[in-house]
């Protein structure tokens, strides 16, 4: 590594001793992009690596709310405003018991140099709560999520940080958290993105992170002569990113074998049944297990770890960090794996993808790959600042033209620093070059 990044990795690690996932991600990113501070000696003296790994801005606050039997309960909230660098803050909100601020920063890390990747002017950052909406009543989740933006909303705006969803925030959440921002501030603008197709929301952006990772595949397996057409798919989680991925790449020809939620897993020879699928998790919000009553032949595994263990092609990552670790890419290598790319934030440890790597498995890495959920929030926000809606189609044709650039870009960025074939170098150097150049072109802030 270079003595800079090195040093200031060091620093990272001594100030951050407890947020293990933040550096995770930071290690990940700061080794991908070593080599671009050996061709810019000028970057140590502004100091630039010291400001990109530091947030401009954290925001923590409480957030009370009753519960349907009355009694008062707290949550944590988060918002972590990271880079402003080349636009507004752009980033999701996750509610997920799991949530904190090592989680809330890593996350916001990697959108930073997601959103340079789209080519589209949005900066990066990320929010959330430890609030667990399961088994929650559809009052509890609206009495929170106003409480939430009660507190957050003097720190957002349209053109200053414009949160979306992540885990266990959909159309419903983002309705409850729009509605008090509107009463709360008067202002009809597109401060959240992902919402409903009445008040704002951009057509496709729901399917837009399914279909983008599988347009970024495509264009991963073209790239190497192969295609998706026949190929057995396994792919993990059961919310949006995975529902809709499930529906692209079999359009695309591939045929999905098993989906999980964070209980277990369903194995089915023929073909997953998508509208089963989203009959329970959308509709009902029920659990995967659910499935296996309703499909015959289907069968379901207690325990989520263990899907990497069914026999795929292409394995498509999509619920949460860490999910594929080393024991899991062993399996899939095991079993001839020719692609991993990856719908969640990194789901893949530092270990596994080393792994995978080297066994010559095409890796698309999160921040590529998953961009087309970020990128079409972009396009939405483009939508309500014209006051215009586009059709699905051309929401949808710009969103494959903006995955099929990123491959390119990766593509290229990893053979110009000599790493071809390695996007996650290609795509750490890709991001990082557009917003260290408009960092240098701001000065010291
Ligand atoms: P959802 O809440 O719709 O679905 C999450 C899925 O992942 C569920 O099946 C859930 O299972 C599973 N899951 C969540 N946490 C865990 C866990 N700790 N262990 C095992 N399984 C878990 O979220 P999304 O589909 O929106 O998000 C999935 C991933 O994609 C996340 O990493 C997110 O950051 C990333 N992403 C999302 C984008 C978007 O536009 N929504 C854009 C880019 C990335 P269960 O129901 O049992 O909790
Ligand atoms: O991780 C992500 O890119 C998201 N959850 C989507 C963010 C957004 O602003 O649409």
């Amino acid at each position: 590594m270079n003595a800079y990044v090195q040093k200031v990795y060091e620093g990272l690690k001594a100030r951050n001793a407890h947020e293990t996932e933040f550096l995770q991600a930071a290690y990940e990113i700061l080794t991908s992009i070593s080599p671009v501070f050996d061709k810019h000696p000028e970057f140590e003296k502004a100091g630039l690596l010291d400001r990109f790994v530091e947030p401009e801005r954290v925001i923590l606050f409480r957030v009370p709310w009753i519960d349907d039997k009355g009694q008062v309960q707290v949550n944590r909230g988060y918002r972590v405003q990271f880079n402003s660098a080349i636009g507004p803050y752009k980033g999701g909100l996750r509610l997920h018991p799991s949530v904190n601020l090592s989680v809330i920063k890593f996350l916001g890390f990697e959108q930073i140099l997601k959103n340079s990747l789209t080519g589209l002017p949005i900066g990066g950052g990320k929010g959330g709560s430890d609030f667990d909406p399961k088994g929650k009543s559809d009052n509890e989740v609206m009495r929170f999520c106003q409480s939430f933006m009660t507190e957050l909303y003097r720190y957002i705006g349209k053109d200053v940080d414009v949160p979306a969803g992540d885990i266990g925030v959909g159309a419903r959440e983002i309705g409850f958290l729009y509605g008090q921002y509107k009463r709360i501030t008067g202002l009809y603008e597109g401060v959240l993105t992902g919402k409903g197709l009445t008040y704002g929301g951009s057509l496709a952006r729901k399917e837009a992170t399914g279909f983008g990772l599988c347009y970024f595949l495509n264009a991963m397996l073209k790239r190497n002569g192969l295609s998706a057409e026949g190929k057995r798919v396994v792919i993990s989680g059961s919310g949006n990113v995975a529902i809709y991925a499930c529906q692209k790449i079999t359009q695309m020809g591939g045929k999905v074998v098993a989906m999980s939620d964070s209980n277990g897993y369903i194995v089915d020879e023929n073909g997953i049944n998508l509208d089963v699928v989203k009959q329970i998790k959308e509709v009902e919000r029920g659990r995967i297990r659910e499935y296996a009553d309703r499909v015959p032949g289907s069968v379901y595994t207690e325990g989520c770890r263990q899907i990497w263990t069914v026999k795929c092609d292409i394995a498509l990552p999509c619920a949460t960090q860490n999910e594929l670790d080393l024991e899991g890419a062993k399996a899939l290598v095991a079993n001839g794996v020719i692609a991993v790319a990856e719908g969640a934030n990194m789901p893949s440890t530092l270990d596994a993808t080393s792994y995978l790597q080297e066994n010559k498995v095409l890796f698309g890495p999160a921040k590529a790959a998953n961009a087309g959920g970020v990128a079409t929030s972009a396009l939405e926000m483009s939508q309500n600042s014209q006051r215009l809606s586009w059709s699905f189609d051309e929401v949808d044709s710009k969103l494959k033209g903006i995955m099929e650039n990123i491959f390119a870009s990766v593509d290229s960025a990893a053979r110009e620093y000599g790493s071809e074939g390695n996007y996650v170098v290609g795509a750490n150097i890709a991001g990082f070059l557009k917003v260290s150049n408009a960092m240098m072109a701001q000065g010291a802030v």
